[in-house]
């Protein structure tokens, strides 16, 4: 057998074995549930497996829509079991949330376009219309809610209220703002007096994966008091900022944004489909305010505050997600990609580490604080093809698959060593190992 027939055989038992019948779960113990993102990234894999199955776990998100049109980053696996995690978020509290299920009260990036269109190239003509008209109305509120709710002095960029919207939980510019601004005194004094190490006794995930490749005690401490922050605002975009929480216009999310809107018009014109007018003008001005976030001095783009408009000056793998978005010009692009051959930077042995290795942040093993992500990598050899940068784009996609091929289909992988890290038997690893294996 072709060695790469058998990495697609291997890559799909990942996917077999995480499969709950409607959607799949990221990867047994650590992510028992759906995620947002995760379920985008495996129906872009799917699609090559199985259309309808593709074309169910992107539906199976859409169950969780609220009715404010936002579509939560984790639908919760029914069941006594998982009743801690549905209280952990309590979507009931908010009178958007769907009836039926239970979900976060947050969102992630929007990658759903993405998913939709990729499982319509799959298609004929005629049933790729009639896939698109099944997704255009959650599609378009989704959008619409986008703007509505995270864009409300329509700047063209949406702002995020909790690291785990990026998707990149613990990277570095937005942990960098939690620890200069938002630690609560508690978390700050047992910080002091070096007692961090009880929350280790209450979390669940360091029990499946090693300490030092998740994020910290004093992290997830943060995290958790972010998140609980947010629900006795009852997820109120409005009691969210009167109170000024998080509020980060995030360069990676508004990154992917810029591209599902092209996602999105394309979907509109092929099926006719309407796009309201402040909607067309919003994504307009999303394109140009991408640019808002570029600093001069140091020739990268960052996330920003979304009160002070400070760039958050701190490298991070969203660095460079612009050339996903595809909107920047050539110039600026040329620049990203310089930071992708220079192997201090952002070319080590393994591609793309989730921080620059010239950064004081950088740690080869710890969650996105480092380690190489499939996801991220997809997103940029997509935008270094689109740029022209085809050899790089095929570069990047040999230095991840060289990274399975003894059949390891980790969650994150040391970019120095290769060495394979955090959950085993994840399912966008194994998804986007079989997109590339197919293209
Ligand atoms: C919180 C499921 C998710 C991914 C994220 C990744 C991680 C969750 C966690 O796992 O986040 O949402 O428990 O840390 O950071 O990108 O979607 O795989």
């Amino acid at each position: 057998m072709h060695n790469s027939e058998k990495i697609i055989e291997q890559a799909t038992a990942v996917l077999n074995a995480n499969d709950h019948g409607y959607y799949t779960i990221p990867a047994a113990n650590l992510y028992p549930h759906q995620w947002l993102w995760d379920s985008c990234f495996i129906a872009i894999g799917l699609r090559h497996l199985d259309i309808e199955r593709a074309k169910i776990e992107i539906l199976s998100l859409l169950r969780g829509q609220w009715k404010n049109g936002m579509i939560p980053h984790m639908i919760f696996t029914p069941g006594r079991a998982y009743k801690r995690d549905h209280n952990i978020w309590r979507s009931w509290v908010s009178p958007y949330a769907p009836e039926g299920v239970f979900t976060s009260g947050i969102t992630q990036p929007p990658l759903l376009a993405e998913a939709i269109v990729r499982i319509g190239e799959k298609m004929t003509l005629l049933d790729r219309r009639e896939w698109y008209r099944q997704v255009w109305r959650p599609l378009l509120a989704y959008h619409q809610w986008l703007y509505t709710d995270r864009d409300p002095h329509a700047e063209g960029l949406v702002l995020q209220i909790h690291p785990w919207e990026t998707g990149l939980d613990n990277t570095p510019p937005w942990m960098s703002e939690l620890h200069e601004h938002l630690l609560p005194w508690w978390i700050r004094g047992m910080q002091k007096t070096h007692t961090t190490g009880i929350m280790g006794l209450f979390r669940r995930d360091t029990r499946f994966v090693p300490a030092n490749q998740r994020y910290s005690n004093i992290d997830a401490m943060a995290l958790y008091d972010a998140q609980r922050r947010l629900r006795r605002k009852v997820y109120d975009i409005d009691k969210v900022l009167d109170h000024s929480l998080f509020a980060i216009e995030d360069l990676a999310f508004n990154s992917i944004l810029v591209r599902a809107n092209e996602h999105l018009l394309e979907i509109a014109r092929s099926i006719r489909g309407h796009v309201p007018s402040d909607l067309l003008q919003r994504i307009d001005l999303t394109r140009a305010s991408l640019e808002e976030l570029w600093d001069p001095y140091t020739e990268q783009y960052y996330p920003r505050d979304f009160v002070t408009h400070k760039l958050i000056t701190v490298p991070s793998i969203e660095t460079l997600l612009p050339l996903y978005a595809g909107t920047v010009s050539k110039e600026r692009a040329a620049l990203l990609v310089k930071s992708i051959e220079n192997e201090h930077v952002f070319g080590p042995g393994f591609p793309v580490p989730s921080v620059p290795l010239n950064t004081p942040w950088f740690n080869p093993e710890r969650y996105w604080q480092g380690p190489v992500w499939f996801n991220t990598n997809w997103l940029i050899a997509d935008g270094l093809r689109r740029y022209g940068y085809k050899d790089h784009a095929e570069a990047l996609i040999e230095g991840s698959l060289e990274l399975v091929q003894n059949g390891h289909f980790n969650e994150y992988f040391n970019p120095i060593s290769g060495a394979p890290l955090g959950a085993a038997n994840f399912s966008w690893t194994a998804a986007l190992t079989i997109d590339w294996l197919k293209r």
